[in-house]
């Protein structure tokens, strides 16, 4: 039988409500030691799953708060154990004195992320949506919370479960055509198989590929905004964030480094990247800056090349725009049209090969609408099972891996042992997914990484 677990569950202190939570079998004994509710109805006579309100007690019997307290049956909480929930008035001091009287009364303070990982060995959840519990917590975008609750609600798990019970059927038919000869079993079909392993191997492909895309929803689509020093990349990328994040100046050179702002567009996440200016640099340090840059507009999923409008096109304006990789979305800022666009600038920015020209003012904030649009047309579609987890991606494409071997061994007709192998392979980087076949290990890896109280 598991110990009986408390922490803090809520956010920072002070708030409007502390919230405490207690698992494991016999804690409502331990809420009754100190909590008194008001009705008096406690133990025997406790409702299941209503809130109570009633009087924390601290370690003197002295009443320490007003609060409210609830209480959960095994199997029907979230760690699949007796739990309880204290709400109290959300003062550190508070919350302190009410985890100190649970641990007087015999529970112990819970490691970061052990009430989910009791959900976990409960079957309460699998692997992939208890790391969906934690990318719930942590989304900063409408759309990165929706992906993980999707995927919370079983979309990665449904999929994978499926891919789970296509390959163990297909192995038990195999086995039992093996062992059981005299028996009127469906004859094995290799041909059958190695479709039957094609198609796991392209969905799981199929999946895996999807993570680029996941991983832009969960963390930020990335998008540089360059050109030559002065144009206006920082004051464009402020007006973007809404706040002075980079220092502008009217000194060419004045961003050395790559600053990345966090912005919301449309529900989704950007990581916005100002850059320093492109030019044959002076000093080291901005040599290095613009090293930097480079990288910034190679690595990321857009790019924003912003120009001096009302200045003549320079040579560097155009070493800027061949930064910019073929493959990758981009468009042009033809900035400064607060204080005059020069008449043939549009001109020569279309010989530069980008199709989009935003003209606007970073100063005014003037045409900034359309060149949020064309952001927002970068927003990666979360339709369908969409993969956020590095660990989940690299299984489903070695699972892959797997299957297409196997698949090949039963077309070229090899010997059973090696199709054999791969498939259970594939079976074995499945169940890791979900946590069936993971080890101990990869458990606590994954929920070392929670917060404590969840
Ligand atoms: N009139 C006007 N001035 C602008 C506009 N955008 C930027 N500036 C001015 O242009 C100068 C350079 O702006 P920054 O945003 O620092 O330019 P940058 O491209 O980040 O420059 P580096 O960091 O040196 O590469 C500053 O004096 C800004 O005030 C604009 O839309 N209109
Ligand atoms: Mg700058």
């Amino acid at each position: 039988m598991n110990d009986i677990i408390v922490a803090p569950s809520g956010g920072a202190l002070p708030a409007a409500i502390g919230i405490v939570r207690l698992s494991g079998e016999g804690c409502d004994r331990i809420l009754d030691e100190i909590f008194l509710a008001k009705c008096n109805k406690n133990t025997t006579e406790r409702i299941i799953n209503k809130l109570y309100y009633g009087k924390l007690l601290g370690g003197n019997g002295k009443t320490v708060d007003l609060c409210m307290a609830v209480y959960f049956k095994a199997p029907n909480s979230y760690t699949g154990e007796a739990m309880a929930e204290i709400y109290t008035h959300g003062s550190a001091a508070i919350v302190t004195a009410a985890i100190e009287s649970a641990v007087r009364a015999g529970a112990r303070y819970a490691e970061p992320g052990e009430f989910t990982k009791r959900a976990f060995l409960n079957g309460k959840l699998d692997l992939t949506e208890a790391e969906a519990t934690a990318d719930l917590i942590h989304s900063t975008s409408e759309l990165a919370a929706q992906t993980a609750v999707s995927q919370l609600s079983g979309s990665v798990s449904g999929e994978i479960r499926a891919l789970r019970a296509d390959l163990t059927a297909l192995l038990a038919h195999y086995y039992a055509v093996c062992d059981y000869t005299d028996e009127d079993i469906e004859p094995f079909e290799y041909e059958k198989a190695a479709q039957t392993l094609r198609a796991a191997s392209n969905r799981l492909k199929n999946l895996a590929d999807g993570f680029e895309r996941g991983n832009a929803i969960k963390n930020g689509i990335p998008v540089a905004v360059i050109g030559k020093p002065n144009a206006g990349k920082s004051s464009l990328f402020n007006a973007l964030a809404g706040e002075d994040r980079a220092i502008v100046t009217d000194e060419a050179g004045t961003t050395r480094d790559v600053i990345e702002e966090h912005i919301t567009i449309g529900g989704a996440l950007f990581r916005m990247l100002d850059t320093a200016g492109i030019r044959q640099a002076g000093g080291k340090a901005e040599a290095m800056g613009i090293e930097r840059s480079r990288k910034a507009a190679e690595t990321a999923q857009g790019v924003i090349c912003v120009f001096d409008g009302s200045r003549e096109l320079t040579e560097e304006d155009i070493e800027a725009a061949k930064l910019i990789p073929d493959t990758l979305p981009k468009c042009a800022v033809i900035n400064k049209s607060d204080i005059g666009i020069l008449p043939d600038f549009e001109e020569k920015v279309k010989k530069l090969n980008i199709a989009n020209i935003f003209i606007l003012s970073a100063k005014t904030g003037d045409g900034l609408d359309a060149l949020t649009q064309w952001l927002k047309a970068l927003i990666p579609d979360a339709k369908g099972v969409l993969v956020t987890s590095p660990r989940q991606a690299k299984l489903m494409r070695s699972a892959s891996e797997s299957c297409a071997l196997a698949a090949e061994c039963a077309e070229a007709g090899l010997t059973a042992d090696a199709f054999l192998s791969d498939a259970e392979r594939a079976l074995d980087q499945l169940g890791k997914i979900t946590g069936e076949t993971a080890s101990a290990d990869i458990a606590s890896e994954i929920f070392s990484r929670f917060c404590v109280g969840k």
